[in-house]
Parts: C-alpha cells; sequence; structure tokens
C-alpha cells in the first residue's frame, strides 16, 4: 500500500462565470500546492462543496484532477453520498480514473443504525480495490459511529485508516495506540499540532489550499522534535482562521485565492459571498501572504 502520510489540502472547488467547473483554476490551485510540497490531496470533500454538486459534476472534478496531477501526488476522492448505490458508482469512478484511496462520510440523515453504516462502508470497501479512508466527523454527521465504531472497520484491511475531525484526542490517542499501522489524519486546521502530538500522521484540511507551507514546515518541524517553532506556525495559522471562522470558511478561503489572482468565485447558494467589509478584515489578516 502507498504511503499515505503528511499534509493534504481538502481541495475547493472553483466555479466559471457560467456556474460550471472552472478546470483553468483548479490548475493553479493544485500546481501552486505541489510546489509548496504537499503530499496529496483529498478531492470532493466538505470543502469541495461536495453536496452542492451533481453526481456527474463529482466525477468531472475526480476526472479534471486527476489528469491535472498525473500521478505527482497521492490523490482521496470523498465519495460520501446518502446512499450505497450513489457513493459506489462515485468509488468505482474515481477508482478507474486513478485515484489511490477512497473516503466517505457515514450516511446521514436518516439516522441509519450502526449496523446499516457497517453494511455501507464494508458494501463500498469490497466492491473497489483501492483502500478505505473514514471520514469520522461528529459535527457534520451525527452518525452512531463513534470512536469504538472506528475499531472495527480498522481491523478489516480494506481500510486505511480515519479523517478524524473531533477535538477528542484522548478517542485519537487511542485509536493510534490500538492501531499504530493505520493512518489517522487530523480534521481541524486550527489543532494540526494537538493532533500530531496525540500521534495523527498529518492532516487534511480546507485552511492548507491557501497556506499549506504553515503546515508543510509545521509536519516537518514535528517530526525533528522543534515544537518551538510547530507553536509559531500554528499561531499564524489560527490568526487566519479565526478570521476565517467570523466571515465564513469557504467562502473566506475561496476569497483568498482571489485576492491572490486566482479566480474561485464564491461557494454555491445558500452559501454567501463575502461583503466588502469583510473582504477588507480578512485582507487586513492576509495580507503577507498575498
Ligand atoms: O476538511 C475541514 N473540516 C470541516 C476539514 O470543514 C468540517 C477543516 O479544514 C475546517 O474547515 C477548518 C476550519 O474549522 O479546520
Amino acid at each position: 500500500m502507498k504511503d499515505f502520510k503528511g499534509i493534504y489540502p481538502a481541495l475547493l472547488t472553483p466555479y466559471d462565470e457560467n456556474d460550471r467547473i472552472n478546470e483553468k483554476s483548479l490548475e493553479k490551485l493544485i500546481e501552486m500546492n505541489i510546489a509548496k510540497g504537499v503530499d496529496g490531496f483529498y478531492v470532493g470533500g466538505s470543502t469541495g462543496e461536495a453536496f452542492l454538486l451533481s453526481h456527474e459534476e463529482r466525477k468531472e472534478v475526480y476526472k479534471l484532477v486527476s489528469d491535472i496531477v498525473k500521478g505527482r501526488v497521492n490523490l482521496i476522492a470523498h465519495v460520501g453520498a446518502i446512499g450505497t448505490k450513489l457513493t459506489l458508482d462515485l468509488a468505482q469512478y474515481a477508482e478507474s480514473v486513478g485515484f489511490d484511496a477512497v473516503s466517505s462520510v457515514a450516511p446521514f440523515y436518516y439516522g441509519f443504525s450502526y449496523d446499516e453504516i457497517r453494511d455501507f462502508y464494508f458494501d463500498i470497501a469490497n466492491n473497489t480495490s483501492v483502500p478505505m479512508l473514514l471520514y469520522y466527523v461528529p459535527v457534520l454527521v451525527n452518525s452512531k459511529l463513534g470512536v469504538d465504531g472506528l475499531s472495527e472497520f480498522l481491523e478489516s484491511d480494506r481500510f486505511m485508516g480515519v479523517k478524524y475531525t473531533s477535538n477528542d484526542f484522548f478517542g485519537l490517542e487511542r485509536l493510534k495506540a490500538k492501531y499504530p499501522d493505520k493512518v489517522v489524519f487530523n480534521g481541524f486546521d486550527e489543532l494540526l499540532l494537538s493532533g500530531l502530538t496525540m500521534g495523527a500522521d498529518g492532516g487534511i484540511g480546507s485552511t492548507y489550499n491557501c497556506f499549506a507551507e504553515k503546515y508543510v514546515e509545521m509536519y516537518k518541524c514535528f517530526k525533528e522534535g522543534n515544537l518551538a517553532r510547530c507553536q509559531e506556525l500554528q499561531k499564524e495559522a489560527n490568526d487566519i482562521i479565526d478570521a476565517l471562522c467570523k466571515v465564513g470558511v469557504f467562502a473566506g478561503e475561496k476569497e483568498i485565492l482571489n485576492m491572490m489572482g486566482m479566480d474561485f468565485g464564491t461557494p454555491r447558494k445558500p452559501f454567501k459571498g463575502l461583503n466588502d467589509e469583510q473582504k477588507a478584515f480578512l485582507r487586513s489578516k492576509v495580507e503577507y501572504l498575498l
């Protein structure tokens, strides 16, 4: 199996003036991040507005990203949808266009039972050849998949690990202690250093789109034992994340890329873009990056 450690931006999805996927902007973002030294991309997740895209658009994004990346870094496709059939179709498509792994949130909305959630994951994992990364995000998907529930999957070779978006670091540490060979990605960017100290193998994050260099350096300094520098970098990141949380995270991230000249537009409705006052506020926090 490939090595899946390190820093993975959860790619944003840019739209053009006709609300179509903007291939040029996507390419610029990918090239900028590869040049900054990221280890791979997490494609079509919450940050990529998965649930605001049509099924065909989700496939289009996988194909575009795979064609641009051409095997230079690892690619993980988020294929989560509300039901098994849709998810499996996305997973098989992502595999067919060269993705190295797939990942999914637990099926949502209907309050599926743990048994139903288990069958969902195994139906995907048993009908694809690439490894599955569980996406654990209890703030968004209130499923019956607790930290203990994750263990059952990690017993299986088909599951490579977890994208762990929770601030329960006791749970993260227990998972790594029990399954040291599985990969655990930290999911909250503002807590990357906390996750690394409790055993995370890297991180997947939305703010990595805009300033991956801070996280790439943090990951390197962490491995070298330079915690003082890690703390400085986390503080620098958090000064911006704090502002992003005030204006809207995905809209704010797209605005930073707009300021960098990348033409990312705004997220799809009902997300709101930033007003002039919010843009000026955000600019004051990221001016030194532009
Ligand atoms: O992909 C993202 N998680 C969610 C991970 O959006 C739930 C994070 O990158 C956050 O957007 C970020 C800001 O809270 O940490």
